[in-house]
Parts: C-alpha cells; structure tokens; sequence
C-alpha cells in the first residue's frame, strides 16, 4: 500500500494527486496540518514538507521526483512521451517550474510588480501552446500535471483573469474533461 502524506492546499502535493488518480493507484491519505505539522514528519522528509509518499516504509519527498516514481512504478497510462529526447524536454520544463512558481508567490504575497511577472509568466506559457496542445508535447503528461496546480490556484484562488491567455485557457478546458483535473478543481474550490 502506498501512503501519500498530503495537504490540500498544496499545490505540489496537488502534482501527486493527479498522477495517482491519472493512474488509477489506491492509496492511504495522510492529511497534514502545515500549521502544526506533527514532529514525526520530519523523520520522512527533513524538509518538514509535503508531499511525502511512503511505499513499503520507504519515504520519498519532492512532487517532481515522486511523479517520476510513480510514471516508472505505474507505466500505465503514460504521462511521459517514449522518446528520450521529448522526455528530457518535459523534464526541462518540470526543473524549471520557477518561471510560474515565483510570480505566482510574489503575486499571492502582493509584492510590488508581481501582476506583471505573473502576466508575463504566463503569457509565455500561452505562447507555448501555439506550438504544441499540451506543454510537453501532442499529448497530456506530466509537464502539464506540474503546472496545472497554480493556474487553478491562480485563476480559482486569487482572482486571475485568463480570458488574455487564450490557449492557455483552451488547454484548461481540455484538462477540465479529465476526472483527475476535475477532483483538483472540487479539491481548490473547498479551500
Ligand atoms: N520542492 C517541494 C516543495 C514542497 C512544499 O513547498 N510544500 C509546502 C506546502 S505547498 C510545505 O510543505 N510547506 C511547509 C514549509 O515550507 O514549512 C516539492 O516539490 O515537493
């Protein structure tokens, strides 16, 4: 059995949600209090962070690690493209998930010019899909479970119009069909 230690509110943790219901694992949910985390979490990850998931004892820390854990644990459905080339380009973008990540907190703390770097942040991932529909290639996978958890957050949480993006919000309709997506909707409306 595997043991997922898990926050809602997480938007990494919410990576590691849509890789386990994409394929289909059954799991334990452990729900952690970030504002009183219990001491023994730090036995797993010395980060003191979520997610953690735990197979046969064994905790694995980092969203981006666990779902490579899980897409080689669970090859099916693929979430990564076979070719080694377009794997490694999904790769790229998962490593460099700070281009949204930073605006996106820079914004939720309201500094000063965040509207603009989250604009931009996200006018680049728009640009993006005039090449290709999904982030990391012709089809869904993993880059787009690594970035989907902030432009819900963004959209649903703090107010961010899409509406200038407009394939990035086509590309979010198109997520919206499938059930993993749809849960982590459910999941950010009920914070
Ligand atoms: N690099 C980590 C980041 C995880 C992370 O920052 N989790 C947050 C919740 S969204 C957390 O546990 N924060 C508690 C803290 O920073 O003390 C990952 O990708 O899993």
């Amino acid at each position: 059995m595997i043991t997922l230690y898990d926050a809602a509110r997480c938007p990494y943790c919410a990576r590691v949600r849509i890789v386990l219901a994409e394929k289909g694992v059954e799991l334990e949910v452990v729900e952690i209090d970030l504002s009183d985390r219990p001491a023994w979490l730090y036995e797993k990850n010395a980060t003191g962070r979520v997610p953690v998931l735990e197979e046969d004892g064994r905790p694995l820390p980092e969203s981006a690690v666990i779902m490579e854990f899980l897409e080689e644990r669970y090859p099916e459905p693929a979430l990564l493209p076979p070719d080694p080339a377009d794997r490694a380009f999904v790769r790229l973008l998962v490593f460099r998930d700070e281009e949204l990540t930073d605006p996106y907190y820079a914004f939720r703390r309201g500094e000063d010019g965040a509207a603009g770097r989250l604009d931009i942040a996200l006018g680049v991932l728009d640009a993006a899909l005039a090449e290709r529909p999904f982030f990391g290639g012709p089809e869904y996978g993993l880059a787009d479970i690594a970035y989907v958890p902030w432009i819900l957050r963004a959209r649903d949480m703090l107010g961010v119009d899409l509406a200038p993006y407009p394939l990035l919000s086509a590309w979010l309709t198109r997520l919206e069909g499938r059930p993993a997506i749809a849960s982590e909707i459910d999941i950010v409306a009920a914070l």
